[in-house]
């Protein structure tokens, strides 16, 4: 898996994907991660990549040329998906991230201001995904949202890999409540369930466990499970 990720902030990203499973995963050579300063595409001394919107209205909006010129010369020959990162897209869901982990090149784009020309998106960008309906500042987290949870299902990068099964019911239930030692911290005990070795009555706790906590926090994901 190859990620190029084009962005008017290339140097927010390497302390946060240089650490940890992705910072493995690219070690072992499982994902090339490519960040592009969208600044060495622009034309002017001052290395603009914005402007007032037509029509007017509050804030700026990012300009054509240095974004389609950054996607066509990272894309070269290769066979792409470009995504852009935005507030309007399609809300992002772990089917989705199984479905883009299976494509072998994505570009991500970062926006910045109220947006990017909208030619930008029509010429080329082949899909808009939201990570959730909140306003940042910038599409750079988001980016790094889709790198950190397609990485993890790219084979061989998790060290023991989940069945589908459990990867299902992880989706639509919300995790059991998990203890490791001690099994007393401070009076404050783990169930006994837990350490009665007792592997079948273990199950149904946290299967009793996972279904409470969803009803209360997420009933969305029963309904969703049942259509
Ligand atoms: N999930 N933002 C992008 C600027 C922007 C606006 C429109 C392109 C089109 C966000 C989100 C998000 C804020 C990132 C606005 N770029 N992105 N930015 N939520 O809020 O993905």
């Amino acid at each position: 898996m190859r990620f190029d990720i084009i962005t008017i902030f290339p140097k927010m990203f390497a302390p946060v994907l240089n650490e940890s499973m992705v910072k493995r995963a690219q070690e072992k050579k499982k994902v090339k991660i490519y960040v592009h300063d969208l600044r060495d595409h622009t034309k002017d001394k001052h290395r603009k990549v914005d402007d007032r919107p037509f029509g007017g209205g509050p804030g700026m909006v990012m300009t054509v040329q240095p974004m389609v010129d950054a996607i066509k010369k990272v894309k070269g020959r290769r066979k792409v998906r470009v995504l852009l990162l935005s507030p309007t897209g399609k809300p992002l869901t772990q089917q989705k991230v199984k479905k883009l982990a299976k494509c072998k090149n994505l570009i991500l784009v970062c926006g910045h201001y109220e947006g990017i020309d909208e030619r930008v998106v029509s010429e080329s960008i082949d899909e808009s995904i939201s990570i959730g309906d909140y306003v940042l500042t910038g599409g750079e987290i988001p980016a790094m949202v889709l790198v950190d949870c397609i990485t993890r299902l790219v084979p061989g990068v998790l060290g023991t890999a989940k069945s589908l099964d459990e990867e299902s019911f992880e989706q639509g239930m919300s995790e059991y409540p998990h203890y490791t030692r001690p099994a007393d911290f401070r009076g404050k005990k783990v169930p006994n369930v837990l350490l009665s070795g007792n592997h079948f009555a273990i199950k149904k706790w946290r299967k009793e466990q996972a279904l409470n906590r969803t009803k209360k926090y997420r009933p969305d994901l029963l309904k969703k499970n049942k259509e």
